[in-house]
């Protein structure tokens, strides 16, 4: 039966860069789910009757929030809703779902790289029928509902069984329960040379990819082990766990060491890679050599056509603003454009539907391109496996060959998190309210609050990070996080572009050296943050 529950808004439901992202213990309480599964239906029109796609990484909370988001589906009118068995649907593979199946939208569960459990952290994303996170017009909408909702709808049908593939039927909705890999397996398979990749493994290729206890084990144990021959024990910490084995699930030098140690130090590995709690994120690495997320995105672009989905070249390349400029001079040289947003993966979308850009990535471990809207963690490894299964190459030689065709722009990023909100909005503030004399004072080429306006929609975006361009195109970038859910995290983003080869051997904070200084300085971060050094880097 379908009933209406009286309820009161709650403060904060604000959604972040990815959705809306809170402690497990916040979204615990009574009706704050629903609240939002609510306020996102209420800012939507003309779902009657049509198909909402549902999944999440697995972590604590997840199946609670699928059961709830299916009864309130069907109060809400929807014909037919596809979630993933047990409740799992990486976020890729879900954009993929939503795509494929031609539903109107989805709910997308998940607060990513985010530790889970029960002290972790849970979200909610809704992503429209282009499979790609909701724009800010809906967002904002969203969060305007919530505060001022009154009631919801959902059934007193009891939970649909997730565990296994199958329909069942709830105040005359569908609910059909999928196989969270066979949809997105068989699009991987028409985008790279999946012979060439087995061909590679056959001649003693090895490669180890951490799944970091979180969603993208199954799906790395389909493709890599089964479809390409991997050998058996290619994927570890391959099971979606709901605390992901206390794991933090975030793909990068600090949280995947093991790793990194394994392959980078080691010399029983060509190849390694690890994926973040939802599956959208990626970190790659070779014998001797960690890329970075920005190299990366260059090196694809650079090499797309040796993978038979991009054998044609590719329209353009999108990176967001902190992303280092090395895609820039990709494009350059290939003659195509090359888009500068801000940060969230939302804002690629009307340039990857309106065909303007084939690739996009992001600094914060994310790649991927127009197959789906969100980037994808495993896409970007299976790139890289086309990439080296075409060339024969080693990861190191190809990279070290991409900087002596193009340059190096040395790139790294400085964490600190959980710094007291009220502190670092005020570093901001007094950034943002100097820029002029910063300007002078350093002779700067630009200093400014980056600010974008769409060429699709028009739309204008501002404040999305403080930016200081140096005479040589140096780059300190400052911003605050918007996907935390403790205090706030001040992201500050270094870069140097250097074209001789001979410094390209150079280690990064090397190589950095002097921005990093200025950047402490010019910002104040000592006396703003009371911290000395960054959290992270990376
Ligand atoms: C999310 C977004 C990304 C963004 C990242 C960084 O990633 O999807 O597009 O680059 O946050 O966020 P911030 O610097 O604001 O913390 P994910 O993997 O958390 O969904």
């Amino acid at each position: 039966m379908s009933v209406t529950v009286a309820t009161r808004p709650f403060d904060g439901q604000k959604p972040g860069t990815s959705g809306l992202r809170k402690k497990v213990k916040v979204y615990q309480q009574p009706h704050y789910a629903e609240n939002y599964i609510q306020s996102i239906f209420d800012s939507l029109e003309g779902f009657a009757g049509k198909t909402l796609v549902v999944g999440g990484d697995g972590r604590f909370y997840n199946t609670d929030v699928i059961q709830t988001a299916i009864r309130m589906a069907a109060a809400n009118g929807f014909g037919r809703v596809i979630v993933g068995q047990n409740g799992l649907l990486s976020t890729p593979a879900a954009s993929h779902v939503i795509r494929h199946h031609k539903a109107y939208g989805g709910l997308i569960l998940s607060a990513s790289h985010n530790p889970g459990g029960p002290d972790g952290d849970f979200g909610i994303k809704y992503n429209m029928g282009n499979g790609g996170p909701a724009p800010e017009k809906v967002t904002d909408a969203v969060f305007a509902r919530s505060k001022v909702i009154t009631a919801y709808k959902t059934t007193t049908t009891p939970d649909i069984d997730l565990t296994r593939t199958g329909k069942t039927m709830i105040e005359g909705m569908t609910a059909e329960v999928i196989d969270p890999v066979a949809d997105y397996a068989q699009l991987m398979q028409q985008l790279f040379d999946f012979d060439a990749i087995r061909a590679l493994f056959k001649s003693g290729f090895r490669m180890k990819f951490d799944g970091m206890g979180a969603i993208t084990g199954p799906y790395a144990k389909v493709i890599l082990e089964g479809m390409l021959g991997a050998p058996q024990g290619t994927v570890i910490n391959g099971t979606p766990l709901p605390d992901f084995g206390g794991h933090h699930p975030d793909p990068n030098l600090v949280h995947a060491k093991e790793l990194c140690d394994t392959v980078m130090l080691g010399s029983d590995f060509d190849f390694g890679a690890a994926s973040d709690g939802d599956g959208d994120r990626n970190l790659i690495v070779g014998r001797g050599i960690y890329v970075t997320p920005s190299d990366s995105l260059a090196i694809i672009a650079a090499n797309a056509a040796c993978a038979s989905g991009y054998r044609t070249g590719i329209a353009g390349i999108a990176r967001s603003m902190p992303t280092s400029c090395a895609p820039d001079r990709v494009a350059k040289k290939l003659g195509i454009a090359c888009y500068e947003t801000p940060t969230g993966w939302k804002f690629f979308g009307n340039l990857l539907d309106a065909g303007l850009a084939t690739v996009c990535g992001e600094e914060s471990f994310g790649t991927g391109s127009n197959h789906v809207r969100e980037k994808d963690g495993l896409w970007a490894v299976l790139m890289w496996l086309n990439i080296l299964a075409s060339t024969r190459k080693s990861v190191a030689d190809i990279v070290t060959a991409h900087w002596a065709e193009y340059g190096r722009n040395f790139y790294s990023r400085h964490d600190y998190e959980e710094v007291e909100s009220e502190s670092a909005n005020r570093l901001m503030d007094g950034l943002r309210a100097n820029l002029p004399a910063i300007k002078a004072a350093h002779g700067l080429t630009t200093a400014d609050d980056f600010a974008y306006d769409d060429p699709v929609d028009k739309s204008h975006t501002s404040s999305q990070g403080i930016r200081l361009v140096f005479a040589d195109g140096a780059r300190i970038i400052y911003r605050l996080s918007g996907t935390g859910t403790a205090g706030a995290t001040l992201r500050v983003y270094l870069e140097r572009y250097i074209a001789d080869p001979a410094l390209h051997g150079m280690e990064t904070q090397a190589a950095l050296q002097d921005l990093i200084a200025l950047s402490r300085s010019i910002a104040d971060i000592p006396g703003h943050t009371a911290r000395t050094e960054p959290t992270v880097i990376t």
